[in-house]
This record gives structure tokens, C-alpha cells and sequence, in this order.
């Protein structure tokens, strides 16, 4: 009899995977962070923009193994947001928990904010992999609440994926540029010819008819180039 409740046991555990909900201590995703450890700040911004999208807009979130970051996260919606740290898998499992029933959870890897409240998570990254933060409020996620978060040893430039264009047109003055690219994988859309905001810096870089390999991200809620060679 007790070979069989261990054996029971043992499958149980197996079914819900190694990173079971055993207080935290093992998620994917990694551990809380203790504040006094902390490597780096990212600063986050929850809201909704005029075209009915809801994001997550940061610096995009390329993150060492091990290094703890301070997520300084800030609702500027008329929505109440929240930011979730998980795997993939673990957050589109908890989207469907969500749409059942609008649960508030308390858990570490997760802060619920009212419009116009901040909050942070700290949070140790200690497992090498590619992880999201997310909104999953019923509807939020859809509606483009949700980015990746890249975890790696030696990530940096290598890990960006850079998407080929040729620059059609700049206005300087106004700080966007025109260019015809190829699909941009990050962003989910397709090839095609679109204006782009740049900053000071990098439009001092670019040429008309110039051919480009750049990265592009939503910069309060302006599709912006943030990388280029
Ligand atoms: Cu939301």
C-alpha cells in the first residue's frame, strides 16, 4: 500500500512538471530577489493607446542568467494592469484560469496595479531561457499585453533579431523615417513599408536610400527604431 501512494505521488509530481507551484521556490522563471541584491532597474509602463492595443512598454527585456533586476513598474492606463513574470506555458495556462474567473493572486512573480499606481518586482532570473512578462486580465493579453523576456548567459546583440530594410525617406524635423523592411518578427507583423520614429542619434546615422539592418519597438506606443547597423 505504501509503495502505491508513492508511486501515486511520484506521477502527480511528474504530471505538473518540474517546476511545480511548491512555494515558488522552483519556478522556471526564477526566484524573488532580495532588494539588496539588486543588478539593474527596468522601468515599465502599463497602459492602453489610442488604437485600442493595451502594453507593456520597457526597454526590451534581455536579461543575464542570474542577474536580478528591479522591475519599477507604472500603470499609466485608465485600466487596472498587471505584470506577470512566467514561461509561456505557465501564463497561457493562467489566461485561461483568468478568463474563468478574474482572480487576484498574490504571488511574487506578479503585481496587480490600479491606474495611475506604480509597484515593483524584484526578481532573480536563474535559469537561462525565453520567459514573458504579461497582463492576463481577461482580454489584455489579446489586446498586446505581453512581451518577451530573454534570459542567457551571454545575451546581448547576438540574441536581437535584426530585420533588413532600405530607408525611403526622412524627416528630421518631425524625428520619423520611412522604410521598407522586411517582416519584424517581434512586433508580428509583416513586409512592408512603414514610418518609424527615431531619436536624434540614430537619425544622424541614417541616408535615403541607405540599406539598413534595424530593430524596432514600441516606444510609448510609437513604432520606434532602437537598433541599427
Ligand atoms: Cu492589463
Amino acid at each position: 500500500m505504501k509503495k502505491l501512494l508513492l508511486s501515486t505521488s511520484l506521477v502527480l509530481f511528474a504530471s505538473t512538471g518540474a517546476f511545480a507551484d511548491v512555494g515558488h521556490a522552483k519556478m522556471a522563471v526564477g526566484m524573488p530577489g532580495h532588494t539588496a541584491k539588486v543588478d539593474r532597474s527596468i522601468d515599465v509602463t502599463l497602459l492602453e493607446n489610442d488604437e485600442g492595443e493595451m502594453l507593456i512598454e520597457s526597454e526590451e527585456m534581455t536579461i543575464k542568467q542570474g542577474e536580478t533586476i528591479r522591475f519599477n513598474i507604472t500603470n499609466k492606463g485608465e485600466l487596472e494592469h498587471e505584470f506577470v513574470l512566467d514561461t509561456l506555458e505557465n501564463n497561457a495556462e493562467h489566461k485561461i484560469e483568468m478568463a474563468k474567473m478574474d482572480m487576484e493572486h498574490d504571488d511574487p512573480n506578479r503585481i496587480r496595479l490600479d491606474p495611475g499606481a506604480t509597484g515593483e518586482v524584484v526578481w532573480t532570473f536563474a535559469n537561462a531561457g525565453t520567459f514573458e512578462a504579461a497582463c492576463l486580465i481577461p482580454g489584455h493579453y489579446e489586446s498586446g499585453m505581453h512581451r518577451a523576456v530573454s534570459v542567457g548567459d551571454q545575451m546581448t546583440q547576438a540574441d536581437v533579431e535584426y530585420t533588413s530594410g532600405t530607408i525611403k525617406k526622412i524627416d528630421a524635423k518631425a524625428g520619423k523615417v520611412t522604410i521598407i523592411h522586411g517582416p519584424l518578427v517581434n512586433l508580428d507583423m509583416p513586409a512592408m513599408t512603414m514610418v518609424f520614429r527615431a531619436d536624434e542619434a540614430m537619425m544622424a546615422k541614417m541616408a535615403e536610400g541607405q540599406d539598413i539592418e534595424f530593430v524596432a519597438d514600441r516606444v510609448k506606443g510609437k513604432l520606434t527604431v532602437t537598433q541599427m547597423k
